[in-house]
């Protein structure tokens, strides 16, 4: 698993355990910096470096929070948004943004890449849509889940446990997608060339 996120890895673990695999954190292999425009070039990036440092296929997941009366910010920023350290003071500052806005609506988004050695991707994607509360509520997952309350329910993602998140989420929905193609032993590989 190339993330160093512990609530990526733990949310990994719960929804890849269908699969006969061997999931491994990644230790001490580093990620690199993450200067790719989107989700998928920095998911490549993750999964391809750690795929090569290890010789092992590598899991990566790029993902981000989409808030429509921003624009889509903080998106491909979401971990690093306003160069803050933490979450909290990072759902601090969206609700900050947010502040008099009716608008609340966003959306997760979730593109896992698995990379091989050989070069070859798969890339699987997932989206949630939701709102966004004017305070946090909950205390499971990571994030900006205890303000997201998807379409349907009326918990935020913070309030729910790894499965009930997982059956519904950007993440699990790519990640059932990536089960999907290697249920059968058969993954849809596509090549792609590095540049
Ligand atoms: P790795 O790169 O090591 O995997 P990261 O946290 O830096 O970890 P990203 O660059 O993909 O990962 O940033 C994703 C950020 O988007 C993450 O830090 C959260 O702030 C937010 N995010 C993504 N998925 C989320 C989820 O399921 N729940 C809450 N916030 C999420």
């Amino acid at each position: 698993m190339a993330t160093s996120n512990p609530g990526k890895i733990r949310e990994i673990e719960e929804a890849l355990g269908g699969l006969n695999w061997t999931l491994q954190a990644l230790g001490s292999v580093p990620l690199p910096p993450e200067t790719g425009a989107t989700y998928e070039d920095n998911a490549a990036l993750k999964a391809c470096s750690a795929a090569i440092a290890t010789n092992l296929p590598a899991l990566a997941d790029d993902s981000g929070l989409e808030v429509e009366a921003l624009g889509g910010e903080p998106g491909v920023y979401s971990a690093r948004y306003g160069n803050l350290n933490t979450d909290l003071e990072r759902n601090v500052l969206v609700l900050d943004k947010l502040r008099r806005q009716a608008n609340r609506r966003a959306k997760f988004v979730s593109v896992v890449i698995l990379a091989y050695p050989d070069g070859h991707l798969e890339t699987y994607r997932g989206e949630l849509n939701g709102t966004l509360l004017e305070g946090p509520r909950g205390e499971n997952g990571f994030g900006y889940d205890p303000l997201f309350v998807p379409d349907g329910d009326t918990r935020t993602l913070a309030e729910m446990t790894v499965a009930e998140k997982r059956a519904i989420s950007h993440r699990g929905r790519a990640l059932a997608a990536l089960m999907d193609a290697h249920r059968d032993g058969r993954p849809a590989r596509q090549t792609i060339t590095i540049e």
